[in-house]
């Protein structure tokens, strides 16, 4: 039997005090990194050499069924068409997903994060119930798809079961189309419980919660649900939608007295275990709140410039010093440097300026991106995923030196060309996630078979 090797070098690695050379990578069984040293001497028994590492990226929102969307709203239906108009469009498809499909569309899509230098996602689901709005036998039927899927993907999960109850601010009654969401707060702790129970967390697997929206949930039940899971589990992630349209913003106040993020921040202890979605429309005094909360902003650039939503205050959080990571949302986009280069290109757009988001003067805008979506990635997740430190998990990507983008190019230059130099296919050549290699010279083992499955589910679902 061949020895397992649990170890590799690499030329150049980004780590977390910058550029190394010659970095020796140990992880154990669990795939999390026992050693991470630079410098070190090539030994005897060779282990692969990989050219240039960074470490993998969380992608902090999915709703993974939306996937099969993508490219099926863009054509006009209205002449004021917005985000409204695309969300009766989204619910249409949503009332036709079995779970067969959102298996085989999760599947298809972590294949593709994986591809683009994902090596976790959180995934924000509310696909709770039977097409009809029943029950399924089990409870977390289609939650368990979403745990299939990422597992044979060989992505890491955090799986945020969402509480949804309201089609608006003021308990109003939800819409026929929300039937599949309707839940409680006792709904999602036996959830929680059963899924535990089935699937038990490990280093690749977390549970937290997503109350949808202030639009979706009361704050009554805001309140219970957070009690009743900080009694479970202290640290569990809590995600929301917070907000995103400026309509959502003025009904907040109207209803409750303060927009989003201000009545959140002076209602619930908002700290480092939560992450906002979408907060697109916020004061300056809002800004400056949230980033001293220690909440992570959730900035999904593709989705929320597709969608129409607005601007991200990308500068003032920055100044604040924010944290912030990046999500692919609705999976318009499944590029990771899509979304890190369109964060910076709204921020140009807006002040007609060049470099807005970098630490220092001659500091490197890709570098500032990656290390921030890094970091706010992590918290969001609520998992040990880091970057290349001992006792993070071994999630890492290899760049493809050959790459035209890349040729010649040294240091914090090869993250400002993965970035924002896009000419052809992804210079991600080589993917490990937890120890395990799973995209290999930008394939997945499963592709194949899970682009047939796809097919399969895009032909039922358009019929
Ligand atoms: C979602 N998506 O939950 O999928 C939402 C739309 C809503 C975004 N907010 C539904 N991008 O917010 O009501
Ligand atoms: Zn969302």
């Amino acid at each position: 039997m061949k020895p397992v090797i649990r170890e590799l070098i690499a030329d150049r690695a980004l780590l977390p005090d910058g550029w190394r050379s010659n970095v020796l990578l140990e992880w154990d069984e669990q795939g999390i990194l026992t050693a991470v040293r630079p410098d070190a001497e090539t030994l005897a028994l060779a282990p692969r050499a990989a050219a240039t590492v960074l470490p993998g990226i969380v992608n902090l929102h999915s709703h993974a069924f939306q996937r099969a969307m993508a490219g099926l709203t863009e054509y006009r239906s209205d002449p004021s068409d917005s985000f409204w108009s695309w969300r009766t469009l989204m619910y249409q498809f949503a009332g036709k997903l079995a779970p067969a499909d959102l298996k085989a569309v999760a599947l298809q899509l972590y294949i593709e994060m994986l591809q683009a230098g994902y090596t976790s996602v959180c995934e924000f689901h509310y696909l709770h119930h039977d097409r009809d709005g029943k029950p399924y036998a089990n409870p977390t039927e289609n939650l368990a798809c979403l745990i299939e899927a990422a597992q044979e993907a060989g992505i890491g999960l955090t799986l945020l079961p969402v509480m949804y109850q309201h089609s608006g601010f003021g308990a109003q009654a939800p819409h026929a189309g929300q039937a599949r969401f309707i839940n409680s707060p006792q709904w999602m702790m036996a959830a929680l419980q059963r899924l535990q129970a089935d699937h038990p967390q490990h280093a690749g697997l977390r549970y937290g919660v997503a109350p949808h929206s202030l639009r979706a949930v009361s704050p009554q039940s805001l309140q219970q649900l957070l009690a009743e899971l900080r009694q479970w589990d202290a640290q569990a992630p809590v995600h929301i939608h917070i907000a995103e349209q400026r309509k959502e913003v003025e009904d907040c106040s109207a209803a409750l007295g303060a927009p989003p993020v201000a009545w959140l921040l002076d209602n619930v202890e908002v700290d480092r275990h939560w992450c906002l979605v979408h907060a697109t429309h916020m004061t300056a005094a809002e800004t400056l709140g949230m980033a001293r909360s220690g909440a992570v902003a959730g900035i999904c650039p593709t989705t929320e410039a597709n969608l129409g939503d607005g601007i991200f205050n990308g500068v003032e959080y920055a100044a604040a010093h924010g944290a912030w990571g990046v999500g692919s949302d609705s999976h318009i986009s499944t590029s990771l440097s899509e979304e890190l280069r369109l964060f910076e290109y709204s921020q140009r757009l807006q002040h007609r300026q060049r470099n807005v988001l970098a630490d220092d003067q001659g500091a490197s805008v890709g570098s500032y991106l990656y290390r921030k979506a890094l970091h706010g990635g992590a918290a969001a997740s609520g998992r040990q995923v880091a970057g290349l430190q001992v006792g993070q998990r071994a999630d890492l990507l290899v760049l493809d030196q050959q790459h035209a983008d890349l040729e010649g190019k040294h240091g914090d230059q090869l993250l400002d060309s993965f970035v924002f130099s896009h000419h052809g296919q992804t210079p991600v050549r080589d993917v490990m996630v937890g120890g395990h290699w799973v995209i290999n010279d930008r394939k997945h083992r499963l592709q194949d078979a899970s682009l047939a499955a796809y097919a399969g589910s895009m032909k039922r679902l358009l019929a």
